[in-house]
Order: structure tokens, then C-alpha cells, then sequence
């Protein structure tokens, strides 16, 4: 049985296991879930999907390639697939005893069926669900955990119902502030914590924050959360929480490890490679803009005529204003054309003509920009999760003589 330092599954040893079961909140510590003698059989559903690299097997953490990228939304069995502990035994999420249950700081607990759900006003929006780790395999001093490269990201179409007008009709009191959220997976080692985590109650009441049952015009297939997963548009994917059991209105953020010491993001400078304690920590929740290169491809040899780039760019809740490219090594940048749906949450597609001056190796650079002037670095800030890379995208080609 291999020790595969797996996942964004975060380092966590049996002391802070412990502790953040007990609600103490610490920083990063060495160590490793102890994994099962055997995962056993994955279960049913849990199939792998033949166009996604596999990082981890048991339970299945695979990332898009990023010649996938081609369309403005990304296709359900090309889109990466992410969880802690795999998904639940479909009997959990079956449509037909599945049940929603809302509590905590309302007027009235309630739990609806999917039917019921489903008679609540839709809502379809487009959102990029980005795992946190996207890009985690480029920072150095290397950061442990699943070594995602550009694909932990896909961009949907995503159809539910308005989280505010599910907390209206249980009659959530005004002094909640955080929504609870938890899912029907269960860990596969006992004594491991569940996957519970919470948006603050502005976020949750945000009218574009839905719990959604479709993903591209269908049912949310098993692996992405069925029948009903939570959509937080513009923020990291680790608030996107599938399988949605439980929502719970609350004056305290979800406890335990998930939420206290995971997904957590140093608020200050930090010195890489350094530990940093709970205080200098808040919880990673918007994404950060962002850009990649679809075509060519890394060691595409290219004809000297013109050479279309094209790629995909995003940002969190604002809009991607700008997208640059530079065959300089960044000396100098030329503006690339934004193309194709223009939309919040989602990302935008864009495309340059470029006529090398010159054949021989050569690397394309892109770098996004949005409404609010954030702009891509270099490189991002090490961090001790190895969270919100950013860094600006590369491409190294062959331009025949
Ligand atoms: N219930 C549950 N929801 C979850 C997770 C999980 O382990 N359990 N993983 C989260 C993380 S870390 C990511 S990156 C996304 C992945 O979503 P996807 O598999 O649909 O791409 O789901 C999020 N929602
Ligand atoms: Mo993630």
C-alpha cells in the first residue's frame, strides 16, 4: 500500500487531528492521515474519466488537461474531479429519499425533498470552480499535497435555487453569521473530520450564491456533488460543497479541521518555507485573477506564419478586463482580443495573432488583468497550503525555420 502524500488533503497529524476535533485551531503541522490498510473498492460511479490526468486514484483527484480548454464551458466528463474523501454510497444521494435539512439560528427547521426543492424559482448562472491548489506543483519551496499543474479548474453552467430564498422560507434571525455546509460524504478513516465548512451569512445570502442541481444542462453526475451542491460564484472551489446535506445557520464559522486549519491563507508576508500560527491565517474564499494558454501547446512546434494563441482568463467576483501577451520573457506585452460570452463568474476566452520574428524556442506568456486592477505576478507568494497560484502562465514552442 503506497503513502501517497495525497490530495489538497491537507498534512495533519494525530495531535492536531485531535486538536481541531476539540476546536483548538493551529497552524500547518507535519505529518499524514494514516491511510486504510486498504481503500477498498471505489464506489460505485466513482469511475475515472479517460480524458483527465490522475494525480490520486482512491478516492479520484484528477485535473483537465489544458488543450481541453477550447470551449467557452467545460464539459462534465472533461471537467477535474476533487475530494477529500470520495463520494458518498449513491444510496445517500439518491433523489429519492435525499433530503436538504436547514437548521440552526431560523424560526423553523425544515427538510426538503429535491421535488420541493425543485419547486423554488431557478437560477442558472456561469461560474469557474477552481480548487484552491490549482497550480500548487509551482511553488518553491515545494508545498505539500496534491501536485495540481493548470487543470484543477473547469468553468459551468450551474441551475438551483437561491440560497437566500431557502434561508427566507426557514426564517433565518438576523443575528446568524455564518452558513454552515455539509455533505453526505464521510471520511474513509474513523476519527478523520468530516468535510465542514461555512461562508459568511453575506455570502450565503448573496443573490447569485445558489445550491445547485444541474451542471451543464444536466443532473450533477455523482462525482460533482449530486443531487445538490452548493455554488458560491467567484470564490475558491473547497466553498462549492457537493453532496449538500445540511445547511446551518450559525455565529460561528464551521469547526474543525477543514475549515479552521485548512484552506486557510497567511494574511500577511510570510517567509517561505515558514510556519505561520491561526492568527496570521483567514479563510482563502475569493479566487484571484488568473490566466492560461490553451493553444499551442507546451512543445508545439509552430509554422513561422501567424500563430494563433488563444487561452482562457478569470478572476473572482469581478470581470477580466484585460489579457496580455509577451514573447520577451515580459520585457514588453501586446493586448490580446477578449472573444466569446462575456459573463460574471465565468471565464473569458481571448485569442492573439503572433508572428515570430524569428524560428527557434521561443515562450508565450499571458497575463490577465481585471476591473478592480488586480494583475497576475510572476510567480505567486509561497504560502504554507499552497493555495491561489497565480503566477503568470508559460509556453515554450519550436518555431520551424
Ligand atoms: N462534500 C464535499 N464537497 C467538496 C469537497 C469534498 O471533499 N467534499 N472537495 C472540495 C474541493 S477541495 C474541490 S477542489 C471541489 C472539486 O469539485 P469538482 O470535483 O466538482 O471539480 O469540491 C469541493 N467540494
Ligand atoms: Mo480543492
Amino acid at each position: 500500500m503506497k503513502r501517497h502524500a495525497n490530495g489538497d488533503r491537507p498534512m495533519v497529524s494525530r495531535r492536531s487531528l485531535l486538536a481541531a476535533a476539540g476546536g483548538a485551531a493551529l497552524g500547518f503541522t507535519a505529518g499524514r492521515i494514516p491511510l486504510p490498510a486498504a481503500w477498498g473498492e471505489p464506489p460505485a460511479g466513482e469511475q475515472a474519466k479517460p480524458s483527465l490526468m490522475t494525480l490520486v486514484s482512491r478516492p479520484y483527484d484528477a485535473e483537465t488537461p489544458v488543450q481541453a480548454f477550447t470551449t467557452w464551458l467545460t464539459p462534465n466528463d472533461q471537467f477535474f474531479v476533487r475530494s477529500h474523501f470520495g463520494p458518498p454510497p449513491p444510496e445517500r444521494v439518491d433523489p429519492k429519499t435525499w433530503r436538504l435539512r436547514i437548521s440552526g439560528l431560523v424560526d423553523r427547521n425544515l427538510s426538503l425533498s429535491l421535488d420541493e426543492l425543485q419547486a423554488f424559482d431557478p437560477v442558472t448562472l456561469t461560474t469557474v470552480v477552481q480548487c484552491s491548489g490549482n497550480g500548487r506543483a509551482f511553488f518553491r519551496p515545494r508545498v505539500p499535497g496534491a501536485q495540481w499543474q493548470k487543470g484543477a479548474v473547469g468553468n459551468a453552467r450551474w441551475t438551483g435555487v437561491r440560497v437566500a430564498d431557502l434561508l427566507r422560507r426557514a426564517g433565518a434571525r438576523p443575528e446568524g453569521r455564518h452558513l454552515q455546509l455539509l455533505g453526505a460524504d464521510r471520511p474513509v478513516v474513523a476519527k478523520t473530520p468530516l468535510f465542514h465548512r461555512s461562508v459568511p451569512i453575506s455570502k450565503a445570502l448573496h443573490p447569485d450564491t445558489i445550491l445547485a442541481y444541474q451542471m451543464n444542462d444536466e443532473p450533477i453526475p455523482l462525482l460533482h456533488g449530486a443531487p445538490a451542491r452548493f455554488i458560491a460564484p467567484g470564490w475558491m472551489a473547497d466553498a462549492c460543497v457537493k453532496w449538500v446535506t445540511d445547511l446551518t445557520v450559525s455565529h460561528e464559522e464551521a469547526p474543525g479541521f477543514y475549515m479552521q486549519t485548512a484552506y486557510r491563507h497567511p494574511t500577511g508576508p510570510v517567509k517561505p518555507g515558514g510556519e505561520i500560527d491561526h492568527a496570521g491565517m483567514k479563510p482563502v474564499e475569493e479566487m484571484v485573477v488568473k490566466s492560461l494558454i490553451v493553444q499551442p501547446a507546451e512543445g508545439a512546434v509552430v509554422a513561422r506564419g501567424p500563430v494563433t494563441v488563444e487561452g482562457v482568463a478569470w478572476t473572482g467576483e469581478g470581470r477580466v478586463v484585460k489579457v496580455e501577451i509577451s514573447v520577451d520573457e515580459g520585457r514588453t506585452w501586446e493586448v490580446a482580443s477578449l472573444v466569446g460570452e462575456d459573463q460574471p463568474y465565468a471565464w473569458r476566452q481571448w485569442r492573439f495573432e503572433w508572428r515570430p520574428a524569428q524560428p527557434g524556442g521561443s515562450t508565450i506568456m499571458c497575463r490577465a488583468t481585471d476591473d478592480r486592477g488586480m494583475t497576475q505576478p510572476m510567480t505567486s507568494p509561497w504560502n504554507p497550503g499552497g493555495y491561489l497560484w497565480n503566477g503568470i502562465d508559460r509556453v515554450e514552442v519550436e518555431v520551424r525555420a
